[in-house]
């Protein structure tokens, strides 16, 4: 495997065509801002879906909006070996974070038509739909749709801050269809369809480029947990009302924000994080006792019931919090997933990939979470990361080389042929 096969890949051109895709921003260069279905997303999902059909690939969209490039393979009844990610951007990010992993396919497939290789697997590029939580407050709804993980009820549940439902917001986009259960059948992947599941990715932390190693293979995805905290009290005035009167929401959030931070740091374990990444008070006037209060919370570790350990005390500060203050309060457990173990098969095709290539390589741990977690609950599953400077992520600055990008993109182009087999 890889001997052969004469991969022609340019780095740059993938480079200037992620940063063609990345002016599709409700923010201006060099921060990327891309809310699902919203004009931007659209105007993305356009210029990809124009790369696929130049790399000519055969498109299909299912109910949810994630898209399919296939390149048809020789054998025609057996499962595909399907590679992508997400294009959508949370607000004020990089170029990179997603995209790699959907512009880096098509290449990989260009460059092995180039090299007269012909799969006997399918071999699909998919762009999939929501995988940021940032509109719909949920991650990989494409994938957990595609898992069967989705009920019809979360369709019309999950709402953004207009009260738009997915269900709604996706049926304006032009996906949707007759009926939900319709919608998730339609996005459900039929047992045996996917032969195996790659995606390129960069690393998001600093490991790779500290070590200076070229190449990441995921052993594993940590398992990601979100929640909402609501907090309510009576406000007052800031001047008028002495402090044995007040049952202040601020400060029981802000308690609670720091006990998830101490619980954290309580296990001792390095692989466990948490983090209160949004938090409003209201109505948030210099001389006004906060009366509401509202967290989301982050807690992810690659030992689940560690992760959920850390939940359950989080959950318990709420409550003391709540009692002691006098504040009422609500709690909603967004998402408590389990981690995924990725698959020896697709773990040794990527090594054997990087090894042809000659690049340096480890295995390690996926921090972020990424639409594999859920692919790996049907298919094999790995992933192959690249360097980020600084391992920088979630940031306008977020970067990766064109060196690192092509060694990417050549690495996932021979994993797939090795996969898909010819
Ligand atoms: O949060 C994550 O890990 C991913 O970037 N959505
Ligand atoms: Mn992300
Ligand atoms: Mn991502
Ligand atoms: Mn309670």
């Amino acid at each position: 495997m890889g001997n052969g096969i004469k991969l022609d890949v340019s780095g740059e051109e993938v480079v200037a065509q992620l940063l063609h895709l990345a002016t599709f921003s409700d923010d201006p260069n060099p921060a990327v801002t891309r809310i699902v279905f919203t004009k931007n997303d659209l105007l993305a999902r356009g210029y990809v879906k124009e790369l696929m059909a130049a790399a000519g690939l055969k498109i299909r969209e299912d109910p949810m909006g994630n898209i399919f490039g296939r390149w048809e393979g020789s054998n025609v009844s057996t499962g595909a070996v399907v590679t992508g990610s997400h294009a959508d951007a949370i607000p004020l990010a990089g170029a990179y974070d997603g995209t790699l992993g959907v512009i880096g396919p098509i290449a990989a497939v260009a460059a092995l038509r180039r090299a007269g290789f012909r799969p006997r697997a399918p071999i699909d590029v998919l762009m999939f739909t929501s995988e940021e939580p940032t509109r719909f407050g949920l991650g990989c709804i494409g994938s957990r749709g595609m898992a069967g993980e989705l009920t019809a009820a979360l369709l019309d549940e999950k709402l953004d801050v207009n009260g738009t439902s997915f269900q709604a917001a996706s049926t304006a986009a032009g996906y949707g269809g007759a009926s939900h259960q319709e919608i998730l059948e339609g996005t459900r992947i039929k047992e045996g369809a996917v032969a195996a599941f790659v995606e390129l990715h960069i690393e998001q932390g600093p490991l790779l480029e500290k070590e200076g190693t070229q190449l990441g293979i995921v052993t594993a995805i940590a398992a990601p947990a979100a929640l909402r905290v609501f907090f309510s009290g009576d406000g007052g005035h800031a001047g008028a009302l002495l402090m044995p009167y007040r049952n202040d929401a601020g400060l029981a959030a802000a308690e609670v924000a720091l006990a998830v931070e101490a619980a954290v740091l309580k296990t001792g374990a390095i692989d466990a994080v948490g983090t209160t990444g949004l938090f409003e008070i209201g109505p948030n006037t210099v001389n006004s006792v906060p009366r509401e209060a509202k967290l989301e919370i982050d807690i992810r570790d690659i030992n689940k019931d560690r992760r959920d350990a850390i939940v359950a005390s989080v959950l318990k500060t709420v409550e003391e919090v709540a009692k002691r203050r006098k504040v009422r309060h609500r709690v909603e457990i967004i998402n408590q997933d389990a981690p995924a173990i990725c698959s020896d098969k697709v773990i040794a095709a990527a090594t054997e990939a990087a090894e042809a290539l000659g690049g340096s390589h480890k295995r390690m741990v996926s921090r972020a979470y990424h639409d594999s977690l859920f692919m790996a609950r049907f298919a094999p599953t790995g992933m192959i990361f690249i360097p980020c400077r600084g391992g920088w992520s979630h940031r306008p600055d977020e970067f990766a080389s064109p060196a690192d990008i092509e060694r990417g993109v050549k690495a996932l182009a021979l994993t797939l042929a090795k996969l898909a087999g010819s």
